[in-house]
């Protein structure tokens, strides 16, 4: 695979096109980054974008992941140091899923962003953007709170941090795409350079199939399930045999969650899937793209409550190491 591929595969939005066009001419030692409120417990919804990672890392960049501590105390996580305690388990989990060790580079917000040039960099910001406009950066991130002031802030320290960060490109769920985009609008008002960002999909919640996939609400797998939670979790998953569900009775969006982890969580880390059928079920099923899965799953030849085991198998083997992991910082 070629690094335009590696870098773009499985985005749900790439912005734009022709500047993560010119990064893959040369990505060697190309600076890209995530930023991650710390919570103890690595995710889907975390791991998604750590697969992207994955892909940029095979391309030759490397990879700053933000603990964005300071952030998650303005997103009122709790007190600093408790953020930052959870970050620290964040971090072992990170490297436990496959991040290569050493071109990651873990870096606490609070590092950086207490220091004076950041600051007065942060107020020059807070007099170039309305307070709609950065509420519209935060909607989707923020939730339905009260919006306070610290949330109007925090898309102006996360646009500051692509500078201050010394990146090449910017990665996030397409959750974190407005705050992108207002800093493609301001950086240039500071002089500072506009760089390009890619999108991941968010992925749907697993027993519904509707809305978002959320650690919060709803059904996720994290690193802390046991193998019997991961098979019960994905047995109980909302799986029609179809790519494209139909909406619920009250016309809510649906789509298929267990296809949608084999798209992009499974196929992106594993050479091939093995579906272990009995030989009076037809015996074994091998594939080694996603497509040819999924249309097995629409003309009935792999069944769903098969493509569910399967899932389940693999998924649990790609947390296995960061279960492990938790485990060991408990003990
Ligand atoms: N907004 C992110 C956390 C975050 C991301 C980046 I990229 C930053 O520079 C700072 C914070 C979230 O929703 O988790």
């Amino acid at each position: 695979m070629d690094a335009y591929e590696l870098l773009t595969r499985n985005a749900e939005e790439v912005v734009t096109d022709e500047e993560v066009r010119d990064l893959t001419e040369d990505p060697e030692g190309k600076r890209a980054y995530v930023g991650y409120e710390p919570s103890g417990v690595l995710h889907l919804g975390h791991l998604l974008t750590a697969n992207k990672l994955i892909d940029l890392q095979e391309a030759g960049m490397e990879v700053v992941i933000l603990l964005a501590d300071a952030h998650a105390y303005l997103n009122e996580k709790g007190s600093l140091e408790e953020i930052q305690a959870t970050a620290e388990r964040m971090k072992a989990q990170f490297l436990a899923y496959g991040l290569d060790e050493e071109r990651t580079e873990f870096v606490y917000g609070s590092t950086f962003q207490f220091d004076e040039e950041y600051t007065r960099d942060l107020h020059t910001l807070e007099q170039a953007t309305t307070m709609n406009r950065a509420q519209r950066a935060m909607a989707e991130i923020q939730g339905d709170e009260t919006v306070k002031v610290s949330h109007l802030v925090y898309p102006l320290m996360q646009t500051l941090d692509i500078e201050y960060l010394d990146l090449d490109l910017a990665v996030g769920g397409l959750d974190q795409r407005k705050v992108h985009m207002l800093a493609r609008e301001k950086l240039p008002e500071l002089d500072y350079e506009v760089r390009p960002a890619i999108h991941t999909p968010i992925l749907a919640d697993l027993t519904t199939g509707e809305g978002k996939m959320s650690s919060s609400e709803g059904t996720t797998i994290s690193m802390e399930d046991s193998t019997a939670d991961v098979e019960e979790k994905v047995n109980s998953a909302y799986c029609p045999p179809t790519r494209d569900p139909e909406p619920d009775d009250e016309g809510n969006e649906r789509e298929n969650p267990v296809l949608e982890l084999f798209e992009y969580h499974v196929f992106p880390r594993f050479e091939e899937v093995v579906v272990e059928r009995p030989e009076e079920y037809g015996g074994d099923l091998t594939y080694e793209d996603y497509e040819p899965l999924a249309a097995d799953l629409e003309s009935g030849e792999l069944h769903p409550a098969d493509a569910k085991g399967t899932l389940a198998t693999y998924l649990d083997e790609l947390i296995a190491p960061g279960r492990e992991k938790l485990r060991e910082l408990r003990d």
